[in-house]
């Protein structure tokens, strides 16, 4: 629904796997099935789309430590990899366990998300040379790497605003939301619908996200009431 000053958001729910969930996914972020209550909550709003995102890795993904030879393979150790198409364009990133492996139980949805609800899924992270923690591109501009269309797909829905909630706060939802700011949308993260793999990182990640022009917002707050009230219109 749209209403009258144009605004038509779209929920993204980034990344809500079995994987970044106890008690069983491979990083799993503690706390991160709790979300789905307020995740679901959203879902039920007259968002004008809703996306649900996967992180969907081959098993020879440069990501995984177990893909590195030693000694610089263990989980959480960073690693710098360059743009394929060009050696000079290079990034550091984490290594870290084997999780959502395209077709794996890890990789599911968690049954809990009221995926009835989720009209489209956009899969990222297939490019086994490039980290993509944004659900839009992976981190290399010269050239672009891999794109997943999701930027496409919301301006073809005429999105205007993006809320996005989901795993993890520090990665994946951090950097789809900076991506959605990039691409011109009014992006929000709702922070009861996110978790971070380090909680101690939240506050610093918010203002970096400030920066870059998001805002982490409430539940309750302003920003999510407009979209309840495009129901009431
Ligand atoms: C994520 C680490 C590795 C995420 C994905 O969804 O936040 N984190 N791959
Ligand atoms: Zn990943």
């Amino acid at each position: 629904m749209a209403s009258a000053d144009g605004f038509k958001p779209a929920l993204v729910v980034v990344d809500f796997q079995e994987d970044f969930c106890p008690p069983n996914g491979s990083l799993a972020v503690t706390g991160g099935r709790d979300i789905a209550p307020l995740v679901n909550s959203l879902l039920a709003l007259p968002f004008a789309m809703t996306v649900a995102t996967k992180d969907w890795h081959p098993q020879d993904h440069v990501s995984f430590a177990s893909n590195h030879a030693p000694p610089n393979n263990k989980p959480f150790e960073s690693v710098t990899i360059a743009n394929p198409h060009n050696a000079a364009e290079t990034e550091t990133t984490r290594l870290w366990p084997d999780h959502c492996v395209q077709g794996s139980k890890g990789a599911e949805l968690v049954p809990e998300l009221d995926v009835a609800k989720v009209q489209h899924v956009v899969e990222k992270g297939q490019d086994r040379r490039v980290e993509m923690y944004s659900a839009f591109k992976a981190p290399f501009d010269d050239p672009v790497v891999a794109q997943s269309g999701l930027a496409e797909l919301l301006r073809e829905g005429g999105i205007t605003d993006v809320y996005a909630v989901g795993l993890a706060f520090d990665y994946c939802v951090k950097y789809t939301a900076i991506d959605s700011a990039k691409e011109g949308f009014k992006t929000y993260v709702v922070g009861e619908g996110s978790r971070a793999v380090d909680p101690s990182a939240w506050a610093d990640v918010e203002r970096e996200l400030k920066e870059k022009g998001v805002t982490v917002v409430s539940a309750d707050g302003e920003e999510v009431k407009k979209v309840k009230d495009l129901g009431a219109a």
